[in-house]
């Protein structure tokens, strides 16, 4: 039996630093619930202790001692016990975990039960989570398994500190001085990513640079995977196609070649020496000028075969679909697909093909990608983006879980919905960390890392639930103050999509870095990288046809889920511009004109953020000062911003279809000019 006593918790700043697991004092009865003089005990397994058990004591302990605050040791009663049996098979499989109190003394002994030690870690955090939002000991059983094996977060992070799309200061990886020096961010990080059950990390670039793959990386990497283990977490890299030519000696990366083949064997026999538990290769190819395998007239599966061959069944590779070619005058919506969805059941077993939430690239809204449920007989894994990089970067206010949400309820029509399909398979989302005091540029951006952890644990838990436990355990328990928060979250999504790509348009952001309007942007080399290019839009109308009269993309679907977007008299307005081109005077089912709810929808979109803003300002005083005063700044900032992107794209929606403003809408504040010649060449990320 393993016992630990109780240690006092640090008491930080109101920074962020400390994101969902603050542990904030509890009031009244519920403090004193937790008196606990030495309350954890590991009873079974043999007692046998591990890294991972003494990380979930030593959690707990924590957990217990921030939540008694400083009143409880004085309270009467006897203390409470907390139990960890994890070795007992109690039906929730890997990671999985029972809590409930102990049948004949509920008020002072608890019990966390799990068939190993990670589910006792994950389930130490979920006890510690559901205390941190107020429920009380007595009233806590719950038994919960992942829902996918594999739960990863993706990090667009360069060796040099840059993070691609990153905009919460530099990357979080220390590699120059690694595998001496390991930073105590990598084990914080680690603590977070394992309090939602995040199990894989993928820690650099899918544009990849080949000396990653060079032994002194395989040094650094072993210094992290052996940190991060006891916390449940695999390390992955990604892989750059070209490794064998750029590092390697050869003159060729041809997957069919036998030497290629050679080097990419004894490759991962290096990396499994140093890391047993090594995850695998992500692999981004034949895309945006990345090597590949068609760069030798193979296919994606020669390419990821070749790779599955050299791992064997030490690991996965996961292949990404996020392809478009240089060449191709097809949509960009079908490219993937059209490449993809022929290979289905040629890809080896320990291949996963890693598919975006939708067809074109992580914008505020897009239907779900054709990709799932279109291949039975492909391991197929959800990629999301928490980095907000179509959506405002960490400067506006969006809670992405209602945009994961539509997603992964989305039904295929072909056997399930998105979730469904995944779920055998996994989810990952792009990281938004980065060496920000507050981790990831905005204190509302760690609401999208915890959930995106936590539909990656569960897809069925609500947007609305995620924001309310979130908002509990990072800025207060205070019921009104947490609906109010919950509220600006549920609404904030959506308020992005109306002031920025409303009633299904896409990709108007500026070209290169993303930020603000650029709805004008038409001469770049090739046609999709022009917003020109995906709104169609002229003098009569607006809207990529993607319907059997244009370029079909519609038909990628199953049937009667094409037949949903078939019609613009009946689509959901949501999607109408993505798959139709309309006249500016249609009538929609609203009654109103095409131009009159697209103009309605831009100022719907800028009276949620003022909505969102005034929210905020009523909880002075409800949060602490800090971090109220930095929401609110930032909150100011997409106030005037979302009002930029209204006004830029009306003004340039006029200048093609000579329209007066609807009535009752003011017209926009500047000149068309005005708004082309802003140009931000510093904007982060890039
Ligand atoms: O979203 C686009 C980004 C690129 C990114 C690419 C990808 C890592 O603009 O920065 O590259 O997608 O997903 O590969």
């Amino acid at each position: 039996m393993v016992a630990c006593s109780v240690v006092a918790v640090p008491a930080y700043a109101e920074d962020g630093y400390d994101l969902w697991l603050r542990y904030a004092p509890l009031e009244g009865e519920a403090q004193s619930d937790l008196r606990a003089d030495s309350p954890f005990a590991n009873i079974a397994d043999g007692g046998r202790s591990s890294p991972t058990l003494e990380i979930a004591l030593e959690e707990l302990s924590r957990g217990f001692a921030g939540l008694q605050g400083s009143g409880a040791r004085a309270a009467n009663g006897s203390p409470v016990k907390v139990e960890l049996d994890c070795g007992e098979t109690v039906g929730t499989g890997e990671g999985g975990y029972r809590l409930s109190p102990v049948a004949d003394d509920p008020r002072r002994a608890f019990l966390i039960a799990a068939e190993d030690h990670l589910g006792c870690l994950y389930g130490s955090f979920a006890l510690l989570r559901e205390l941190s939002t107020g429920k009380r000991l007595s009233d806590i059983a719950i038994g919960q398994a992942p829902a996918m094996p594999l739960r990863m977060l993706n990090h667009w992070d360069n060796p040099d500190g840059h993070v691609e799309r990153g905009y919460a200061g530099r990357s979080i990886f220390d590699w120059w001085h690694l595998p001496e020096r390991l930073d105590q961010r990598m084990i914080d990080y680690a603590r977070a990513n394992a309090s939602l059950g995040i199990n894989g990390v993928v820690v650099n670039n899918v544009n990849a640079k080949s000396f990653m793959l060079e032994p002194r990386y395989i040094a650094k990497l072993e210094r992290l995977a052996h940190a991060w283990r006891p916390y449940g977490i695999r390390v992955y890299l990604s892989a750059r196609f070209s490794a064998p030519r750029d590092i390697g000696g050869l003159d060729t990366a041809d997957p069919l070649d036998p030497a290629v083949r050679a080097w990419w064997h004894a490759k991962a026999d290096q990396i499994y020496t140093a890391i047993p538990d090594f995850g695998g290769f992500l692999v981004k190819a034949n895309s945006e000028g990345q090597p590949g395998p068609q760069d030798y007239g193979r296919t994606h599966a020669d390419g990821a075969n070749m790779l599955a061959a050299a791992i064997g069944d030490r690991g996965t590779v996961i292949w990404r679909a996020f392809v478009y070619s240089a060449e191709d005058e097809a949509d960009r919506a079908k490219q993937a697909y059209e490449e993809f969805v022929p290979l289905d059941g040629q890809f080896a077993d320990n291949v996963i093909v890693q598919v975006k939430n939708g067809p074109v690239d992580f914008q505020p809204r897009e239907p779900f990608h054709p990709m799932f449920g279109a291949m039975p007989n492909t391991r197929l894994m959800l990629e999301a983006q928490i980095t907000k990089e179509y959506l405002g970067f960490a400067s506006h206010l969006a809670y992405l879980a209602p945009l994961w949400k539509e997603v992964l309820d989305a039904d295929t029509g072909r056997g399930g919905t998105v979730a469904e399909v995944v779920a055998p398979v996994g989810i990952a989302g792009v990281a938004n960390t980065g060496s920000d005091r507050n981790w990831t540029g905005s204190h509302f951006d760690q609401a999208n890392w915890y959930a995106f952890g936590r539909l990656a644990w569960n897809p069925a838990l609500t947007s609305e639930e995620i924001a309310g436990e979130w908002a509990a355990q990072t800025f207060t328990r205070d019921p009104a103050a947490v609906g109010a928060i919950t509220s600006m979250m549920l609404d904030s999504r959506e308020a992005v999509v109306s002031y920025m790509t409303p009633l299904g348009l896409a990709h108007q952001m500026d070209t290169g870095h993303h930020y603000g309007p650029g709805p004008w942007v038409c001469d770049l080399a090739r046609p999709e990288w022009n917003p020109c290019y995906y709104h169609q839009a002229d003098r009569s109308g607006i809207g990529f046809d993607r319907t059997a009269n244009g370029s079909d993309a519609l038909s990628q679907y199953a049937p009667q889920v094409a037949a949903q977007w078939a019609d613009p008299a009946t689509i959901d307005p949501h999607y109408l511009l993505w798959f139709h081109h309309v006249a500016w005077d249609d009538t929609l089912p609203s009654g109103r004109t095409v131009w009159q709810e697209l103009v309605r929808e831009y100022d719907r979109g800028v009276a949620a953020v003022d909505t969102m803003a005034g929210q905020w300002a009523g909880l002075r005083g409800a949060i602490d000062a800090e971090r109220h005063r930095a929401v609110s700044e930032s909150l100011a900032i997409q106030q005037r911003e979302a009002r930029w992107w209204r006004d830029a794209s009306v003004a340039y929606w006029q200048s093609l279809n000579g329209l007066e403003m609807p009535q009752g809408a003011s017209p926009p504040a500047e000149t068309l000019e005005a708004y082309k010649s802003r140009s931000f060449p510093e904007a982060p990320g890039q």
